[in-house]
């Protein structure tokens, strides 16, 4: 196994550290209008105090990185992912993840944040590795990487590892550092595909093993279009947790989510004396308690 690397950001004041020797990072997925109807509309009339709240109780949950995604059809992404940025880091202190395909809107995003953010995404697509790299670089950003290349999504976990392969190898050829790469190995619907768990899952013991960087993932992605879907988000997490995942994209707010990862961690050795857990549970019996009171 090749030595646990650091992933550094940093908001204006706060530093996150994402390692496999520290307890999982968990970076916030809801400010994201996409399926969200209501949420569109209120951007679209130039409302933002959803966003606002999503933020604060994110962070609020638990949220160390927040993800800021602002694709809303018909609406300009440049002008409304940077006015988006701009509420969040009014009302939270966290690194951001920007959460984009489009070049202009990434970097103006990043010629307007002030610390080191999580860019999310490139792949290993030609136009993507020169398009998003060279931002990547000139900002001193993060850079998630996408399991994926110019023939689409490999179908093996072998084949996913060559695309990570190739995306860190292109990086580090630029100057930037490999532990500033975060991989993404895919979760796809498992309704689509029953295969695609178990597919991300060795997708991860393969980049981790090979080159000891750090993995996010689309955690609510696989149980997309089944019922249940937080206990098959759980149990997916708990597993990704111990092939090597370091910092899930997922909704805080779900109790499944956040069991899952402290579960994760303490079965994983990375919560001390279980202080972590313990923790978290008198926090909900507490909450539960000033909820009955009210
Ligand atoms: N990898 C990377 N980035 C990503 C993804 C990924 N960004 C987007 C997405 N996938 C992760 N973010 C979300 C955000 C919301 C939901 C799922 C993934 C979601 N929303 C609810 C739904 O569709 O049912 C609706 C909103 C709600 O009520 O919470 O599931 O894979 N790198």
């Amino acid at each position: 196994m090749t030595n646990p690397l650091s992933t550094i950001l940093r908001s204006k004041t706060k530093t996150v550290e994402i390692s496999r020797s520290l307890p999982t990072v968990m970076i916030g997925e809801r400010i994201n209008p996409t399926g969200r109807k209501k949420v569109q509309e209120a951007l679209a009339a130039g409302k933002y105090d959803i966003v606002r709240k999503d933020a604060i109780e994110q962070v609020r949950a638990g949220a160390q990185v927040l993800d800021i995604n602002a694709g809303v059809p018909g609406l300009d992404e440049r002008a409304l992912l940077t006015a988006i940025m701009q509420e969040v880091m009014a009302v939270v202190d966290v690194p951001l993840c920007i959460d984009t395909a489009n070049p202009e809107a990434l970097e103006a995003a990043l010629k307007l944040y002030e610390g080191k953010p999580l860019i999310n995404s490139v792949n290993g697509e030609r136009r993507s590795l020169q398009t998003v790299l060279p931002l990547a670089k000139a900002y001193h950003a993060a850079v998630i990487g996408l399991c994926m290349d110019d023939n689409g999504i490999p179908r093996t976990a072998e084949g996913r590892l060559s695309a990570a392969a190739k995306i860190i190898q292109q990086a580090t050829q630029m100057g930037i550092p490999i532990e500033d790469i975060v991989i993404d190995p895919l979760a796809m619907a498992l309704s689509a595909d029953s295969q695609s768990a178990r597919i991300a899952l060795q997708t991860i013991e393969l980049v981790v093993k090979e080159f000891g960087v750090n993995i996010t993932v689309g955690a609510s992605n696989i149980s997309y279009g089944m019922p249940d879907r937080p206990y098959l988000n759980s149990a997916f997490i708990a597993m990704a947790i111990h092939a090597g995942l370091t910092c899930p994209i997922t909704n805080p707010l779900v109790v499944e989510n956040t069991t899952a990862i402290l579960a994760g961690d303490l079965a994983r050795g990375k919560d001390e004396d279980g202080m972590r857990w313990i923790r978290a549970y008198r926090q909900r019996q507490r909450a539960a308690a000033g909820a009955a009171a009210d």
